[in-house]
């Protein structure tokens, strides 16, 4: 295993609010990130914004603010909006800033000079009202204009292109060489046959139609297109071809660095294919890994507003608390396949994984130590009877495949292993029957034991669910009369970590959502109308 770790999310899209997609992404990026650093290990945490762009322009335009104004604003939401869901990245990127739009410069000269960028003729289906190119996709069968409505006409217009055709069959000798770079391995198979094998276009990489973007300095009509200028932020970020590029040397350069690129399946192809030959072209490393995670639908269609069903994150967050919806965007829809939102999944996955099991320990336990043994939590002492020794197995088990499914990016399996714990800890009370061990005089070394156990299998589920709980773990060590020192994850194995420490009783962790009130709420959010 590598010994650091550069993590990045996409750059998202200032052009309208973030929902809860992009807030799916980021706080599963964050907890992995979390979960690296609480490990130990250093770990960059990039996310951003990508700024440029005729949406960008045209609803700027329609707002009437420039496009910076416009930016501007909503980018001020995305740092509202990682705040509340104390998202730890270390920078963050838009592609407005000079570090960035200087260094896409060079690096568009760069490629220009080496032959790999040409200039040519771009295509497309052009609306004459809106002054815009749309692609075939985009004009539809109808062709039509997807803005305003009206009939587009084939148009041309002078573009300059990367030499994509250079580049598949060093491309393709990457994929066989590292089979583990893109994420899950049926997004492989599903580049090459729908992308790659069909043939390749060389990739627009200027346009002249609109303005908003990073000037061509050799021909200032036109602007960097898109993509170009958005991969290169994972680079721009760390000060590539820059004055001061030691983070560059240190998070791309050093092979000791894990590069993992996080992004949504919509964008797959750009990050898969085009990246790759990007950075071949500038003579650079390419990412270790790219972890391509599902999309989630809104009650099983795309959320669109005019369906009633976008999600929107802020007042999710603040009316549920941030560890409860971490918890559910890792929880409920498996970290690399689709899923959906919904309200009922969201009250259920809250009361039973997180109110009736993990909090509901925790207040068991606490009050069973205040009620036998005056607060302090009994010394280890071995293990008395097989349930003991069958809870430790599971606790270091726990730990292990945790630890394994983290590394992979199986989020949502490392956290089924912890509820796992919880529920074995909770029947390992049915089992011991602390209340009737409490009668017996002979049995008080048992029921110490027990109370031991259970501490620790607390403390265990508690650090192990502190990249996601983020604000519940800590309450949780508290409770277990836990210093900061003592809860670090490096303790985890530490038999005698919670020998006669002092318990704090404290608020429930989760109060139970009532279903009948929370889920019409939730569903007035998704409408609009909250
Ligand atoms: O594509 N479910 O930005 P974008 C889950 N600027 N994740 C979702 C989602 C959904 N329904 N909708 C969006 C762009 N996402 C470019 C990226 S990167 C160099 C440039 C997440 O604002 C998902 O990660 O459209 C997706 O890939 C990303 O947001 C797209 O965000």
């Amino acid at each position: 295993m590598k010994k650091r770790f550069y993590i990045t999310t996409p750059i998202y899209y200032p052009s309208a609010k973030l929902h809860i997609g992009h807030a799916y992404c980021t706080t599963l990026t964050d907890i992995f990130a979390r979960s690296k650093r609480e490990r130990g290990y250093e770990c960059y945490f990039l996310t951003g914004a990508d700024e440029h762009g005729l949406k960008i322009e045209k609803n700027a335009e329609a707002a009437g603010v420039t496009p910076q104004a416009f930016v501007d604003n909503i980018v001020e939401g995305f740092y509202k909006l990682w705040d509340l869901l104390k998202i730890s990245n270390d920078d963050f990127i838009r592609t407005t800033q000079t570090r960035h739009t200087e260094t896409v410069q060079k690096i568009f000269t760069r490629m220009l000079n080496k032959g790999d960028i040409y200039l040519g003729k771009y295509e497309g289906w052009y609306c004459r009202y809106c002054e815009s190119f749309w692609t075939d996709t985009q004009a539809g069968p109808d062709k039509v204009c997807p803005d305003c409505g009206r009939p587009v006409q084939k148009a041309e217009e002078e573009a300059y292109f990367f030499k994509t055709s250079k580049y598949v069959d060093s491309l393709m000798k990457f994929f066989d060489e590292n089979p583990k770079f893109l994420i899950p391995e049926s997004r492989k198979n599903e580049m090459i046959n729908t992308f790659i094998k069909p043939g390749l276009d060389d990739l627009c990489v200027s346009r002249t139609s609109f303005s908003w973007g990073i000037p061509v300095v050799e021909n200032p009509k036109h602007v960097v297109y898109v993509w170009l200028d958005a991969l290169t932020n994972y680079i721009t970020a760390l000060g590539y071809d820059s004055k001061d590029d030691s983070l560059f040397k240190k998070y791309w350069e050093d092979e000791e660095t894990e590069i993992i690129h996080i992004l949504g399946a919509d964008i797959t192809r750009f990050h898969a294919i085009y990246w790759p030959m990007f950075l071949e072209s500038l003579g650079i490393r390419k990412p270790d890994r790219e972890f391509v995670h599902g999309l989630l639908m809104m009650k099983d269609s795309k959320m669109s507003k005019s369906k009633g069903n976008v999600v929107d994150p802020y007042p999710l967050v603040e009316k549920y608390g941030v560890d409860a919806v971490r918890y559910y965007l890792a929880r409920e829809v498996n970290f690399g396949s689709d899923g959906s939102f919904s309200p009922e999944q969201f009250v259920e996955r809250i009361n039973v994984d997180l109110a009736n099991a993990y909090g509901n320990l925790l207040n068991r336990t606490v009050s069973m130590i205040n009620k036998y043994f005056q607060g302090t939590i009994p010394a280890y002492q071995g293990q008395k009877t097989d349930f003991d020794g069958s809870l430790e197995s599971m606790i270091e088990l726990t730990i292990d495949s945790y630890e394994k499914a983290m590394d992979d990016l199986k989020i949502t399996e490392a956290l089924t292993y912890v509820n796992e714990l919880v529920n074995r800890a909770n029947k390992y009370i049915d089992e011991t029957t602390p209340w009737v061990l409490a009668k017996d005089s002979e049995k008080v070394d048992e029921l110490a034991s027990v109370m031991n156990h259970l501490s620790r299998a607390l403390f265990v589920a508690s650090r192990l669910y502190h990249p996601v709980l983020v604000t519940a773990s800590d309450k949780a060590f508290t409770q277990l009369g836990l210093s900061e020192e003592k809860a670090l994850y490096e303790n985890v194995h530490d038999k005698h970590l919670l020998d006669n420490l002092t318990v704090n009783k404290g608020e429930p962790l989760f109060p139970r959502l009532d279903p009948v009130v929370e889920v019409p709420f939730i569903n007035e959010l998704m409408s609009g109308n909250k």
